[in-house]
């Protein structure tokens, strides 16, 4: 028999009941946050620029100041990091913007008024000036008035571009020209060969640059100093943003981000501007000429070429006929006792000292005790190159009775200095030593050994090294550059 709804008071309770828990869960289940999504899918989809000063591929794979910090952000987040370069600024920006593309700029970017629309920055984590760049030999530019007359080339869509336009409104006849078809390195170059008279870069770029590039000056910083920040679009939510200014925050209070800023901007506070430039025409004009004694040895000895290639620039700027005060000699700077005992006749002889010195220093490294592990061994085997097994012994055993990790180059490094001090020495088996010395000795090599290495990426294996040295890393293309003005 047929019963009206009314009728079935239950039933249509029920009915009811679920249409509205139906209609209420369609309000309330919300479309979760970018945050939630990164969270959610497992991966940090980040959009960078292949270029020294962000992200390329170096001895040990995929590094750059922006991807190792970015890569610090995924892990932190508990989530996979994937990156993806951009080919210019535009195209970066396009990206970023893009509905399913990256979510997050890390690019060296400064936070522009003039890029608003296009992307919402972070906190900052590095402070930048712009500085015109001019080849020494040149007259040096001093002030903006100096610009005019000559052929100046920067990053199409860049700060720097930004400002040449501003300046364009005091002086009409400025001229210049963009290119997206290059990278900072690029720009470099072509100041350090002559092919365009200026170029606008940030000063972290030329400090991270400086080393590639022995014609390559500043002439003075065009405006103040600005702030570099990751980017997310401005369609996005702020949960991103918020988690990444928290990370900033974080890296910033805990040291992290000087020791990234040390590691890949740092050449130029070590080795000094004239250090820099000098490096530089060394790897241009001295190294092509024992590369091929290097990579020798390298093959007898199962080491890393550019590490042994980093040794000889520290014991003599690759001058096979240095000599020291205390008649240490040749391009490896042998005693004459290792020089017997690796059966090297001739120190003064590139090719033996060469094959000699890594010869001993793969000797040394075999010895260490198996507790020391890589990448802390190959520390402490140049330590052991320059001050002897003996002294480094004594400096394990001092930091071991302070506390520290005599297994950690970090710890021990921090003993060394002690073994010139009296009241240290005094008490070790050993004696007396210029440990101060060694750890210099070893953070030179670390760095000759990094600039080596992005000197040499794998795309460029195979090249001789001047050449690679002027045709820097795997960023370059093709420029036209008929359009300049003359
Ligand atoms: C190193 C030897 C070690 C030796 C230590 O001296 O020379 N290394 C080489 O010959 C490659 O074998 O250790 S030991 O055999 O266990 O005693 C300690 O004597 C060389 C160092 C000395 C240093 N450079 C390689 O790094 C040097 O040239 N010192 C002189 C500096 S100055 O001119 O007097 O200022």
């Amino acid at each position: 028999m047929f019963i009206p709804m009314a009728f079935r008071p239950r039933r249509a309770f029920w009915l009811l009941a679920t249409g509205i828990l139906l209609a209420l869960g369609g309000c309330v289940e919300k479309t979760p946050s970018t945050l939630e999504r990164i969270k959610e899918d497992g991966v940090l989809r980040v959009v960078t620029r292949n270029s020294p000063a962000t992200y390329f591929q170096d001895r040990s794979g995929e590094t750059g100041f922006e991807y190792e910090l970015v890569k610090r952000f995924a892990e932190d987040l508990g989530v996979k990091l994937q990156v993806e370069t951009a080919d210019n600024l535009d195209d970066l920006f396009n990206r970023l913007n893009q509905k399913n593309g990256p979510v997050l700029a890390a690019a060296g970017l400064v936070a522009s008024e003039g890029r608003k629309a296009q992307a919402r920055f972070s906190h900052p984590y590095l402070e930048v000036t712009p500085q015109v760049i001019y080849r020494s030999g040149a007259p040096r530019p001093t002030r903006p008035e100096d610009l005019l007359g000559k052929r100046i080339l920067v990053l199409q869509g860049s700060t720097h571009a930004e400002q040449l336009a501003v300046l364009k409104r005091s002086y009409p006849e400025l001229q210049y020209e963009e290119s997206s078809a290059v990278e900072v390195v690029d720009l470099l170059r072509m100041v350090d060969e002559g092919q365009i008279d200026l170029t606008l870069v940030d000063s972290n770029e030329l400090a991270m640059n400086q080393v590639y590039f022995p014609n390559v000056r500043v002439a003075f910083d065009l405006g103040d100093s600005r702030a570099l920040g990751w980017a997310v679009a401005p369609g996005e939510d702020q949960s991103l943003l918020q988690e990444v200014d928290r990370f900033l925050d974080g890296v910033q209070e805990n040291g992290t981000l000087q020791r990234l800023k040390d590691r890949y901007y740092g050449h130029v506070d070590v080795l000094g501007y004239v250090g820099a430039y000098t490096f530089a025409k060394h790897l241009q004009q001295r190294l092509p000429r024992y590369e091929q004694h290097f990579r020798r040895a390298s093959q007898e000895q199962e080491i890393d070429w550019r590490l042994l290639a980093a040794i000889g620039y520290q014991e003599s700027l690759w001058q096979p006929a240095a000599t020291s005060k205390t008649g240490v000699r040749g391009l490896m700077m042998l005693t004459q006792s290792t020089a017997q005992a690796m059966g090297v006749a001739n120190r003064l002889d590139a090719r033996q000292s060469i094959l000699g010195g890594s010869k001993y220093f793969a000797l040394i490294k075999e010895g260490l005790s198996d507790e020391l592990l890589e990448p802390d061994r190959t520390w402490f085997a140049l330590a052991a190159y320059n001050i002897g097994i003996a002294h480094l012994g004594d400096a394990r055993r001092l930091a071991r009775q302070e506390g520290l990790d005599p297994n950690k180059w970090l710890d021990v490094k921090k003993m060394l200095p002690r073994l010139a001090q009296k009241q240290w020495y005094s008490k070790t088996r050993f004696g007396y030593a210029r440990g101060g010395e060694t750890v210099h000795f070893v953070q030179n090599i670390r760095r000759y050994y990094d600039i080596l290495t992005w000197v040499t990426q794998p795309q460029m294996e195979g090249t001789q090294i001047a050449e690679s040295a002027l045709h820097m890393p795997a960023v370059i293309k093709e420029k036209p550059l008929e359009s300049l003005p003359n």
